[in-house]
């Protein structure tokens, strides 16, 4: 539409195979198979030996309080702002999952264990296949902003509406409940069960039952669908995205337990995603089959008029407006890409800094919680000064340290080795999603910094890689002189008792627990202290940062 890729940038955000493909492990399969049809099947017996249930809206009407009448203008309007970021949320989120399209329910995401994927590829045993590599490309209709690897762009999309998308709802359920509204939707008898099951009956036997009209009340089978959808699917929406942050995960590592794991709660997100998803279509379909003007009078003027199409154009206004702002984000996305990446940082930023960001983290696993499988990342160094110094183990390898230091210092593996060591045992989150847990052994960065005695402006430690970033140009990350100071926080030599090999980062690579996987620079060739990272690169605070509209704080 709006986009003219150069050469560069087509070969990575638009790959010769672009098929939607999408696999779901058999028994995953057959087991949600046998579920639907042994539910619609026991609706059906029930049907022709019983007959349909009694008129489940008669039931109803002894149980729901049909004092409560119409829709006030706050719940019209909340509903409205609620769709509107719903759709938001679910395309952005789209386009992060396409960054790494496996989802499973263990923590170390083994290619082969998932139990859904979009992507046809089986990964290649005999050469390095990054997850990068892995990345697919998705279509820019069904994700914001779409392509292959935007999950920077797409994150922007989807952090900056998620507060707000909170708030929403925060005011709608304390005006539900400040209000008589909240009778409507809330049961307030296990009748509602049996209710609800007699009115899928109904459905599923392609009966209608007699529709109450959704001004007075709703039949039970609708009733307790709003309720799931406001008072379950929401919070868990919320806690499993909460679950994903490398920095809760590694200080609070029950909270993620919730869903089975870091990779169960990753996996519910998209179920509850999928949820939405199913219940907008039935919810619309049911809205239009049941009396289309009527109904949308309700949800848009507050008013029972069943033959006025004054709603039903509002309506279609507000399905036009939202469908022109996507068309404005997709050229923000690409014309703008730092306005994503700015109004981010401003909005959360502040908010991640002063509270997720400064948790601890606190290693946790065991020997027997390795991975067996992890995931590599980035591009291996080409540069011949690397190359000539992997051929001699590192044997010649100096880190070079500097920067507003009082006593900068240049270390061989050997004399880092002298200066002390930590193993911990910790989980690895990439922002594609993917997690691992593996051991990590090296020095901890805090002796590094009682040696070399930064001054005191110094509020920033710029680590320079041998190895490039995925566009081209020396790779390097940023880091709080705070979150180097964390517990945890190593230049790790060792990778589950191995010297680190060279895939992993050989000699020496960064572990900062409570940050996203690109932080934690591979191959480190120096280090340097700085005043703020507005100087390094293009002033983003790392490569990723600077080339892919990356978080300069990555504790989400
Ligand atoms: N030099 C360099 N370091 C890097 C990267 C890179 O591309 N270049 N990728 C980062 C990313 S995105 C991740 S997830 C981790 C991957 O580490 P692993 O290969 O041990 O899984 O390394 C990080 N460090
Ligand atoms: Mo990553």
């Amino acid at each position: 539409m709006f986009t003219n890729f150069d050469e560069r940038e087509k070969l990575v955000h638009y790959p010769n195979d672009r098929k939607l493909y999408v696999r779901i492990k058999p028994v995953v399969f057959v087991i949600t198979g046998i579920f639907i049809i042994a539910t619609i099947g026991a609706a059906w017996i029930q049907y022709l030996i019983f007959g349909l249930p009694k008129d489940p809206s008669l039931t109803l009407l002894n149980t729901a309080d049909s004092s409560v009448i119409g829709f006030p203008i706050w719940l019209i309007i909340c509903h409205w702002i609620n769709f509107f970021f719903l759709v938001i949320l679910i395309r952005a989120g789209l386009s992060i999952l396409f960054d790494h399209p496996r989802l499973y329910f263990n923590e170390g995401c083994e290619p082969g264990t998932e139990w859904i994927k979009f992507t046809p590829v089986n990964v290649p045993k005999d050469k390095l296949w990054t997850a990068k590599d892995d990345a697919r490309y998705i279509s820019p209709f069904l994700g914001l902003p779409g392509y292959r690897h935007t999950i920077g762009i797409a994150r922007g999309w989807h952090f900056i509406h998620v507060p707000f998308f909170v708030l929403n709802g925060i005011v709608f359920v304390v005006l539900l409940f400040l209000s008589d509204q909240w009778l409507k939707i809330v049961p307030t008898t296990w009748q509602i069960l049996p209710d609800a099951w007699n009115v899928f009956v109904y459905y599923a036997t392609l009966n209608m039952p007699i529709e109450p009209n959704g001004f007075y009340h709703f039949n039970a089978l609708q009733q307790l669908s709003y309720f799931t959808v406001i008072f379950i699917l929401a919070p868990m929406a919320m806690l499993s995205g909460i679950c994903m942050s490398p920095a809760i995960e590694n200080r609070f590592h029950w909270l993620p337990k919730l869903f089975g794991n870091r990779q169960g709660a990753r996996s519910v997100h998209f179920l509850v995603m999928l949820s939405y998803v199913i219940f907008i279509v039935i919810h619309v379909t049911m809205v239009v089959m049941s009396g289309l003007l009527r109904n949308m009078n309700h949800i848009t003027l507050g008013s029972d008029n069943p033959s006025s199409t004054t709603g039903l154009f509002i309506v279609i206004s507000i399905v036009f407006f939202t469908t022109a702002f996507f068309v404005y984000a997709y050229w923000v996305s690409w014309n703008r890409p730092r306005w994503v990446q700015k109004t981010d940082a401003f909005i959360n930023g502040n908010l991640w800094e002063n509270t997720i960001d400064k948790l601890k983290p606190s290693p946790y696993y065991k020997k027997e919680e390795i991975s067996p499988f992890f995931w590599p990342n980035g591009k291996l160094p080409t540069s011949e000064i690397w190359k000539e110094l992997a051929k001699n183990k590192f044997k010649d390898y100096k880190l070079k340290v500097g920067g507003l230091v009082e006593n900068p210092v240049e270390l061989s593996l050997d004399e880092l080795m002298k200066l002390g060591k930590e193993q911990n045992i910790t989980m690895h989150h990439c922002i594609q999603g993917w997690t691992g847990v593996a051991e990590w052994g090296g020095l901890p960065l805090r002796v590094i910094v009682d040696l070399v005695k930064p001054h005191p402006s110094a509020t920033t430690v710029v680590f320079y890689s041998f190895g490039e970033g995925l566009y081209g140009g020396v790779y390097y990350d940023t880091h709080s002189l705070d979150n180097c100071l964390k517990p945890a926080s190593i230049l790790a030599w060792e990778m589950n008792y191995k010297p680190l090999s060279e895939v992993y980062g050989a000699p020496l690579r960064l572990r900062i627990e409570n940050q996203l996987g690109y932080k934690m620079v591979k191959w480190i060739e120096r280090i340097e202290f700085a005043e703020s990272h507005k100087n390094i690169g293009k002033g983003y605070g790392g490569k990723n940062e600077d080339d892919e509209y990356f978080d300069l704080l990555a504790s989400t």
